[in-house]
């Protein structure tokens, strides 16, 4: 049965899927290469809504959120909105390991990344300064960059039947401070059980948070359906209990303990990409009907 991973948008999905499989094919450790593949993406500045370079506050500072979960024992880490230090998705991979605890906050998140040797650095590149400055000026631009989708998520499977989901963003551009989405909550942005499979979720944070897409996706594999029929089914639910939910694009993908994977979303416009025994391919996701 193949070793699978899924990962988000149509330009952070496929370094992020490349370098996940790379790095099982050198250590086959499924933790390990969906955290390889979110670093990777985390220390590319071009990518503007994940680590270094991602679109900040509305203070212009990154608030950065990650988290991750191992489904052969439901030991997850996860960290939120955390300053100054990349990558994030490795301090919640401490947090998982190094701590009896599930999630570290703000400050205190980032001197436990200190007291691991994480060393602080700014997170700006020159276009998140230069995109910041703009919505100073002119915060019509808010509309456009709210749109910009380069929150990393993945979910990886391994014979015979472990999976890992994992995710790390800088959240929506222009956010309040201290507001947190999806992504690092376990249930909400990713979930992970080797009985049933993984899921993992990008977009509104508040709409995937307020349905815990990853966790009933999750749920619905438990129940007996395929990964495919179980992310309809959550967005499904989704949009006709709240319809205003389709106005933006929101997602779920997941991966079944036996290997099949799905996606669906709440609008057109999102990329799956895919690595299926090292073969990597992109997937448009069409809006609910
Ligand atoms: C959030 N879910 O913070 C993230 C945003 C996102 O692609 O997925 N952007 O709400």
């Amino acid at each position: 049965m193949p070793t699978v991973f899924v990962s988000t948008w149509p330009d952070t999905g496929l370094p992020c899927v490349r370098r996940a499989s790379e790095s099982y094919s050198e250590n086959q450790d499924l933790l390990r290469a969906c955290e390889d593949g979110l670093i990777e993406v985390e220390m590319d500045p071009r990518f503007q809504a994940i680590g270094y370079g991602g679109l900040p506050n509305s203070d212009g500072e990154q608030e950065l959120d990650a988290g991750i979960m191992d489904g052969r024992n439901l030991e997850a880490g996860a960290v939120c909105s955390v300053r100054n230090i990349v990558p994030v998705i490795s301090v919640a991979r401490h947090v998982m390991q190094d701590t009896t605890h599930v999630m570290l906050a703000g400050d205190q998140a980032m001197r436990f990344a200190l007291s691991k040797g994480f060393k602080p650095r700014s997170l700006h590149s020159r276009n998140s300064l230069e995109k910041y400055e703009n919505w100073r000026k002119d915060k019509h631009e808010a509309e456009v960059a709210h749109l910009v989708h380069d929150t990393v998520t993945i979910v990886g499977r391994e014979d015979p039947g472990h999976v890992v989901a994992a995710c790390s963003t800088s959240g929506l551009a222009w956010k309040l401070p201290g507001r947190v989405g999806d992504s690092p909550i376990v249930g909400g942005g990713f979930y992970a059980d080797d009985e049933a499979g993984a899921a993992g979720a990008t977009g509104v944070g508040e709409d995937i948070w307020r349905f815990m897409l990853s966790f009933r996706a999750v749920e619905f594999m438990r129940a007996g359906m395929t990964a495919q029929e179980a992310c309809d089914r959550a967005v499904a639910m989704m949009v006709s209990r709240k319809p205003k939910t389709r106005e933006h694009v929101s997602a779920v993908f997941a991966v079944s303990k036996a290997g099949d994977w799905g996606a669906a979303a709440s609008k057109d416009g999102f990329v799956a990409w895919t690595s299926v025994d090292g073969k990597y391919e992109s997937y448009e996701i069409r809006g609910a009907p």
